[in-house]
Order: C-alpha cells, then structure tokens, then sequence
C-alpha cells in the first residue's frame, strides 16, 4: 500500500503542513509557510530585479567583504563603503536608480505585516540578500533607517537556515530559529532592534532554488 512516506525528490514539500503563525517575541510573529503559494511568481520577479542589478559581495567599512551577496530593489538599496552603511536610492554599481519593487513583493509584504498587526506598512526598500553553502550573517542590529515604528518583514526561499535573534545587548544569548523556504518574519515594536544573525549556510539542494536560499527584508528605509 502507498502510505505517507514522503520520497526524496518531494520531501521539501511533504514537510510542509500549511502556513502557520507563530509568535516568538512581543511585536515578532513568525508566520510558517506564509509565502509557498506565491513561489514561483516571487522568484520570477527576484529574477527579473537581479538581472538588472546584480548580485554583488559588499565591503564593509572595516574592510571585510561579506559573505552574502546583495542587491536591492525599490525607492533605496542598502549599500556600504568606506563611509559606512546607508541607504541610497541609486545602485553604486551603475549610477542607475534601483529597480522598482515588484508589485507581487510589495503585496506579500504588506499582508504578512497587516497578519501580524501592522497594518499601513508599506516598504520602499527590499534588501535582497543571497546565501550560498558557507555564507553567514554575524550578529546584527539593523539601524540605518529613520523610521524604527515601521516593522521589518523577511522572507525566506530556498534552502533552510538557522536565524538567531537576541535582545538590545550584543551578549545577550541569541534564540535560534530555523527558517525554511516560505517563511515570512515580521518584527515591529519592541524587537525591532534587537540583535540577530545568520549561522553559516549548510549544504543542500532546494528543487527550485538549487544551492541557496535568498532573503528579502522589507523597510521603510527613508
Ligand atoms: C530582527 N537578514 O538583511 S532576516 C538583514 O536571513 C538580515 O538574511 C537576515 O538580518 C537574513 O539585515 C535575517 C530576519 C530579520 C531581519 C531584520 C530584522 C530579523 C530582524 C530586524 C530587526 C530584528
Ligand atoms: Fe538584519
């Protein structure tokens, strides 16, 4: 008899047993599953961002490149040099504004954000960043924006990673999390600033991805 074992080629999508919201912090709601219906369509239009403004390994201020590689789309991209971090609505790499957010991204943002009791968000910044095996994000707080009442709504595809998120203080134990593709957080309020990060990225194959998991952080950046 066929049972429920799930075969290889499908266990990503076996695993899955429907978007569920989870809360892990005040004002931090982790909602499973949240973009699956919209994969295709959201790689689509990444792919169509990325074509015009490529990945790319930014150097921070100290020096070091970073292991993920990013690129963004909407009014402002993050973008870093010598000068530090900010947010600039042109891509360094060409001169050229960023390229709009597509409204598929925009519409996914904002209704995971209004799930989770934000209502009104409404994002002109989307930081696509690109981890492949090895890549990581050390512990971080994101604090270039001007607006810290807007959330910040992630969304993560592909491969699964293991998100760590602490308090207000770097030595704070982090929590660890994992996300897997179609995860979407949403982080306003009292954590918006706490610190977090990304542990290195372990190998795999993602049947539409391949060998990488892209994320997309939403902002109200200027
Ligand atoms: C908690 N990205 O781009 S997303 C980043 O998976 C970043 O690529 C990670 O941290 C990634 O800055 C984590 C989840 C996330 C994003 C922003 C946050 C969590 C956050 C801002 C404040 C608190
Ligand atoms: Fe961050």
């Amino acid at each position: 008899m066929q049972g429920k074992q799930p075969v290889a080629a499908d266990l990503f999508d076996t695993l899955f047993d429907g978007p569920r919201r989870e809360d892990i912090a005040p004002g931090a709601a982790l909602l499973h599953g949240f973009a699956r219906s919209q994969q295709h369509e959201l790689i689509t239009a990444i792919d169509a961002v990325v074509q015009r403004a490529p990945f790319r390994h930014m150097v921070t201020p100290g020096g070091h490149t970073m292991s993920v590689a990013m690129t963004s789309c909407g009014r402002a991209g993050w973008v870093t040099d010598r000068g530090g971090y900010r947010y600039a609505t042109h891509d360094p790499a060409n001169g050229q504004p960023w390229p709009e957010m597509p409204g598929v991204l925009r519409d996914l943002a904002h209704s995971a954000a209004t799930d989770a009791g934000f209502p009104n968000f409404a994002p002109d910044a989307c930081l696509i960043n690109r981890y492949t095996p090895g890549a990581k994000m050390a512990l971080h707080q994101d604090k270039d924006e001007r607006d810290f009442t807007a959330p910040i709504v992630s969304v993560s595809l592909g491969l699964p990673a293991i998100f760590q998120f602490g308090g207000m203080s770097r030595s704070d134990k982090p929590r660890r999390y994992e996300l897997r593709h179609g995860d979407v957080l949403v982080w306003g309020g009292p954590t918006r600033l706490v610190y977090h990060g990304v542990l290195t990225l372990k190998d795999g194959d993602h049947p539409l991805l391949g060998r990488q998991r892209l994320n997309l952080t939403f902002r109200k950046a200027l």
